[in-house]
């Protein structure tokens, strides 16, 4: 049964990072009331003041898109802010929703909650079927806990909670930093300054042979809308269909769009995660979706943004 999104109030939290601004800006163009709490205003991790926000403003749509993220180092670097601050996030909204009837929330997985060694293209089932990455492990249990619990309000209060679990994400609004930051931000920063500087290499972490799938985030957050009007099952659907490359590919690819002469040195030493991690699309392609931007035109359009915005 659809959602219909007209007339709604529809509160995305975290408006402010990378997936929640793309969120923004597709949901400006639906009849909607857009709802945002700057977080000065509000802090999520503290639940008296999520409840008072959400009774408060009346929210009739929410998309969690608030969370502590960062890339492979800062994952393993801050396990607390990865596992705390995202449980006490989520935990806190979901709750404040159940109790002020909120009629449609969404929860953001990632892909690094499905096991590491997980047969491939990953399919939904295959949560929580074997270990996982231990480099992502924090996050990953913050996002399957949020997982089951919108599952757990669904069986035991009737909530119209569902969980959604996107690819490996990049675009404009992403975090550039060098050490916090995933790999598409980090390595174009690194090669584009590695031009300026007239550097002749560029390190790598890890081996260059990992797999990544990514999705560009404008086409995520239409996919996110299209999936908060059209999806209403208890399990987990996968929000990807994007394009596979290793690493050692993806650093080719920005040195041709960054136009880099130099070479890559790939420090081994460094953790290399998941060794690949595509998702299986075919729910979500079921039902009428899949992103639209290829990887080349998305790297070259948040090189551009990166380009205007942050030199
Ligand atoms: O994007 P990334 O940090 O996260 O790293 P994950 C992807 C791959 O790129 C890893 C390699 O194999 C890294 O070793 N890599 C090479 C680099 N050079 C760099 C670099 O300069 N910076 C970074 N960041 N990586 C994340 C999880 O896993 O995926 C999160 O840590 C989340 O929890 C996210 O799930 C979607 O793809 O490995």
């Amino acid at each position: 049964m659809a959602f219909e999104l007209k007339g709604r109030r529809v509160w995305i939290a975290g408006h402010r990072g990378m997936v929640g601004a793309a969120l923004l800006r597709r949901l400006q163009r639906e009849p909607v009331t857009l709802l945002a709490a700057d977080r000065a205003a509000l802090d999520l991790r503290r639940q008296a003041d999520v409840e008072t926000w959400v009774e408060k403003n009346k929210p009739e749509a929410i998309i969690i898109a608030a969370a502590k993220v960062g890339g492979i180092k800062a994952n393993d670097a801050y396990p607390v802010d990865f596992l705390y601050d995202n449980l006490a996030i989520q935990t806190n909204i979901l709750r404040a929703a159940a109790e002020q009837g909120v009629a449609r929330v969404m929860v953001l997985g990632s892909s690094c909650v499905y096991p590491k060694l997980a047969e491939q293209p990953i399919k939904e089932e295959t949560l929580l079927t074997a270990p996982l990455e231990p480099t992502n492990q924090w996050y990953a249990l913050a996002k399957i806990a949020a997982m089951k619990l919108a599952e757990s309000y669904r069986r035991q209060h009737g909530r119209d909670f569902v969980s959604v679990v996107p690819t490996n994400l990049y675009g404009p609004g992403d975090n550039f930093d060098l050490e916090q930051g995933h790999v598409i931000s980090a390595l174009m920063r690194k090669i584009h300054e590695a031009k300026q500087a007239g550097r002749d290499a560029v390190e790598i972490w890890g081996t260059g042979n990992p797999k990544r799938e990514f999705v560009f985030v404008d086409d995520a957050a239409d996919g996110l809308v299209f999936l908060l009007q059209n999806y209403a099952g208890e399990d987990p659907i996968n929000l990807a269909g994007g394009e596979e490359v290793s690493i050692r590919e993806l650093a080719g690819l920005l040195a041709e769009i960054i136009n880099y002469q130099g070479r890559f040195e790939y420090l081994t030493d460094r953790p290399d995660g998941m060794p690949r991690k595509l998702l299986d699309s075919q729910r979500i392609s079921k039902m009428g979706w899949v992103p639209s931007t290829s990887l080349r035109d998305g790297l070259m359009a948040t090189y551009r943004w990166f380009a205007q915005t942050r030199l």
